[in-house]
């Protein structure tokens, strides 16, 4: 029987001020029903992109005690959610963590945080991305955007790569090990659209949503984007209508934030938009590509 509440273990930073990380994903799922167990990575008081000077309290030593009481509880997931990771340490504990919390009907989501725009983010060196490639073969679904999707695959970035190699990007990722692979952040149409590209291997089907560019960086929608399909699939929806929820809300969440010249660093007005989650999804837009 389906718990009345899903459980997610979400293993990701909290970051005191600019929307990112846990102040992300405990509102997004909670909207959405779902019961968020954060296991924090790192406290910092603001996340790192758009900010300097700021205090990180890295918690790795004291997470292999934290897990450990929760396994005394004997905790169940239905899913285990990892995000942006800062050390080989921490994805060492992670890769841990699935192995010891892993049950049947469960799902592993690993959004492998490394970089953007073709650049990693400050902690990640070739090592970090090598230990990435091992941690994405325990995930049952993989939320790259093109960049990361790139380092996974040790592939040259580019924002203009045919659709039909993307196609090939999927299903190699889906070899290594996971069942759904989601890339995000495609430019499409001379750059007016951005798409999301998928791929289930259980039904061999592709998929592809697109909406607006909006020329804005808002920290911490790749938390929001991977929070909504966690959510979406636990509650049991089908793959493109997590897809299509997923890119809704995040089109909507930019949208709003744009519309009032809202410092990007900030993050998007989540507060504003959270009730969307309550709604059905009435115009689709997925396509299979
Ligand atoms: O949203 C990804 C993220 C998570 N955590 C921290 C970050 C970022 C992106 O900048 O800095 C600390």
């Amino acid at each position: 029987m389906n718990p009345p509440v899903p459980r997610v273990a979400a293993i990701h930073d909290l970051s005191g001020f600019g929307r990112s990380s846990l102040t992300v994903v405990i509102p997004v799922l909670s909207t959405m029903g779902i019961q968020v167990c954060p296991l924090p990575t790192a406290v910092l008081s603001t996340h790192t992109g758009g900010f300097t000077d700021y205090k990180f309290i890295d918690l790795t030593e004291h997470l292999p005690e934290y897990i450990e009481h929760w396994q005394k509880l004997d905790l169940q997931f239905e899913s285990i959610y990892s995000g942006f990771l800062g050390s080989i340490k921490q994805i060492d504990i992670v890769a841990n963590f699935i192995k010891n919390f892993k049950k049947e009907e469960q799902q592993v989501v690993v959004d492998p945080v490394m970089g953007d725009n073709g650049k990693t983010y400050g902690p990640f060196g070739p090592d970090m991305i090598e230990r990435m490639k091992e941690l994405i073969t325990q995930a049952d679904i993989i939320t790259p955007n093109l960049t990361e999707a790139a380092f996974l695959l040790d592939k040259d970035y580019s924002e203009k790569i045919p659709k039909s190699e993307l196609k090939e990007w999927l299903w190699q990722l889906s070899q290594k090990g996971p069942e759904v692979v989601i890339i995000t952040g495609v430019l499409e149409g001379e750059g007016k659209k951005t798409a999301v590209l998928a791929y289930n291997k259980d039904d061999g089907r592709f998929w592809k949503v697109d909406c607006d560019f909006i020329p804005a960086q808002f920290p911490g929608t790749g938390d929001a984007f991977t929070s909504v399909i966690v959510g979406s699939l636990l509650k049991g929806d089908s793959l493109p209508l997590a897809l299509d929820r997923a890119v809704q809300f995040i089109s909507t969440a930019v949208r709003t934030t744009y519309g009032y010249n809202y410092p990007e660093r900030e993050g998007v007005m989540l507060e504003r938009v959270l009730d969307n989650l309550k709604s059905p999804i009435i115009s689709h837009s997925y396509e299979i590509f």
